[in-house]
């Protein structure tokens, strides 16, 4: 389609940045990580979030194309950050279920990795539950495994919205959750959403998985999640995806 067509030109045309959110430890304060968000600089819509252009993100082959741009670029910016001497830890990068399905994902990554002269810690990989449902689930297993014993861990984003989410938990190893930020946000507000966070927040710990939550927007969002032991947050609170020419200036404040 249209679209599709768009995307391929914006890629080529150099129109997509990357852009990068504060990921927070929630004891410390201690900035944890980045999570790696794709924009499009559009030429005549401005600056697109996903949200604009979710029906590539969907698309088998304009996902991978554009998953491919993101670890790329982020992988560059963190070892450009490193040479810059930028304490930058981590980027969490985000992929599609049609590339998490690619045969060739493994060895991809860790090539780029090594042109980066990254050690595989550098790298989160972000998942979503959907990646899990269907034919594919033993050879997407496999892949999050591989990564796993290579040193690249996976995070189960969204959690809590997909289907059958605890059965998910059994059969892959990821190393953290995401709390989706629709738990967090009636947190103080409603008792429900807070019996469902601490439950989320008690399993990992039970089985020795990590957790952030997300959409941390007010304080006392975060003082509740501090209180019921999450491990780290991810929100407006802290700060907004940002250009990555604003990372550097964010932790000098920060710190
Ligand atoms: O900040 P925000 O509007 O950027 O992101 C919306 C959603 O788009 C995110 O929840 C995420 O699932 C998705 N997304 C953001 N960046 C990427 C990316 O690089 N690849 C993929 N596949 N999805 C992304
Ligand atoms: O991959 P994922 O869907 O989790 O990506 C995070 C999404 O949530 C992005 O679209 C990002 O812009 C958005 N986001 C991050 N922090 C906040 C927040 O505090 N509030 C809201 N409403 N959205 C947030
Ligand atoms: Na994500
Ligand atoms: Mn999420």
């Amino acid at each position: 389609g249209r679209l599709l067509d768009e995307v391929g030109i914006g890629l080529a045309r150099n129109q997509f940045e990357v852009h990068y959110q504060p990921i927070v430890d929630l004891r410390t304060q201690i900035v944890r990580g980045w999570e790696a968000l794709v924009r499009w600089r559009h030429p005549t819509k401005g600056l697109l979030a996903p949200a604009r252009f979710m029906a590539a993100l969907m698309d088998p082959k304009a996902s991978v194309a554009i998953d491919d741009f993101v670890l790329a670029k982020s992988l560059l910016q963190m070892r450009q950050w490193l040479d810059g001497g930028i304490p930058v830890t981590c980027a969490g990068v985000n992929v599609s279920d049609a590339q998490l399905k690619r045969p060739d994902l493994v060895p991809t990554i860790m090539s780029l990795l090594q042109a980066n002269d990254l050690t595989p810690d550098r790298l989160k990989i972000e998942v979503l539950e959907t990646a899990f449902v269907g034919q594919a689930t033993k050879s997407v297993a496999a892949t999050i495994d591989r990564l796993a014993r290579l040193g690249v861990v996976s995070a189960l984003d969204d959690f809590g919205t997909g289907h059958a989410s605890l059965i998910h938990l059994k059969q892959f190893r990821v190393e953290r959750i995401k709390i989706d930020r629709s738990f967090v946000a009636n947190l103080g507000k409603n008792g429900y959403d807070q019996a469902i966070v601490r439950c989320m927040i008690a399993l990992g710990r039970d089985l020795g998985i990590r957790i952030t939550a997300e959409g941390i927007e007010t304080v006392e969002q975060l003082e509740i999640l501090r209180r019921l032991g999450c491990d780290c947050g991810q929100g407006y609170l802290f700060g907004r995806p940002m250009h990555p020419d604003d990372v550097p200036d964010f932790l000098v404040r920060w710190h």
